[in-house]
């Protein structure tokens, strides 16, 4: 009996923990003066509305950006040293390289990748903004971020990237167009980046790139590393993704 009611509690605890985890956006007060539109509308009229709720960032300069990305948002500390992982080849890189406290490490080595390419930002949008906005940018080992280019990502049937096992670059499974796919753990993070760039930026994703994005939003959901990074971010730059807060949302819009 005593038992019993202890694992009743801890059923109670661990649902009360999923709900908090999980929780849509009417939790998040962030939200809150969009949460009436939000709630009631889907498809265009529900991207305007998160593009509401989203559009008043402060802008980095790049400088800045890459300060908090390098040197803040994914430096770990190992024993008396640092350390960030690239999220393409999922190899660490260390002071050797300049990885440290607000620092930006050498650029052969180690970048910055725009997981929206800059060459297909929208003109009619703030430039700086788009190129410095950490929602979308992710440390990349430099060789893999030249390889992937501006390319579209997609499931491939291609090769692994020179000195990169973890990332393929190939033919798109589905048509044949060139085509870059990251490791499983990069995918779900990329497609809600590109889900929330497109809305904040109102630009298209190509639907030969969008039916894998969703995919992999299903495939790889949020977990509590890029919980922790979207809530360094938020304080940073001031706005949130909504796809990270409610993953739900992608299933509203029908087309991005
Ligand atoms: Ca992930």
């Amino acid at each position: 009996m005593k038992n019993l009611a202890k694992r009743a509690g801890l059923l109670t605890i661990t649902l009360f923990l999923c709900a908090s985890a999980w929780a849509d956006l009417a939790q998040v007060p962030y939200y809150a003066q969009h949460l009436p539109s939000i709630q009631k509308e889907s498809g265009e009229a529900l991207k305007d509305a998160l593009y509401g709720s989203i559009k008043g960032q402060t802008i980095l300069s790049y400088k800045q950006a890459r300060r908090h990305l390098f040197g803040e948002i994914y430096l770990e500390k190992v024993g008396n040293s640092y350390k960030v992982t690239d999220v393409y080849c999922e190899e660490d890189f260390t002071s050797s390289v300049g990885v440290g406290p607000g620092r930006i490490p050498n650029p052969n080595e180690l970048n910055c990748e725009h997981s929206w390419p800059q060459s297909r930002f929208n003109g009619r949008q703030s430039r700086s903004a788009q190129k410095s906005d950490l929602h979308h940018l992710f440390p990349t080992k430099s060789v893999a971020n030249s390889t992937r280019g501006n390319i579209l990502f997609g499931e491939v049937d291609g090769d692994a990237v020179r000195d990169c096992v973890a990332s393929k670059r190939g033919d798109d499974i589905y048509d044949n167009h060139d085509a870059f796919e990251p490791p499983k753990e990069h995918k779900g993070n990329v497609a809600r980046a590109l889900f929330y760039f497109s809305v904040r930026y109102k630009i298209a994703i190509p639907d030969e790139e969008e039916v894998h994005l969703r995919r992999w939003h299903e495939l790889d959901p949020v977990d509590s590393d890029e919980r922790s990074r979207h809530e360094k971010i938020y304080k940073i730059q001031g706005n949130r993704n909504p796809f990270i807060d409610d993953p739900d949302l992608a299933d509203r819009i029908t087309n991005f």
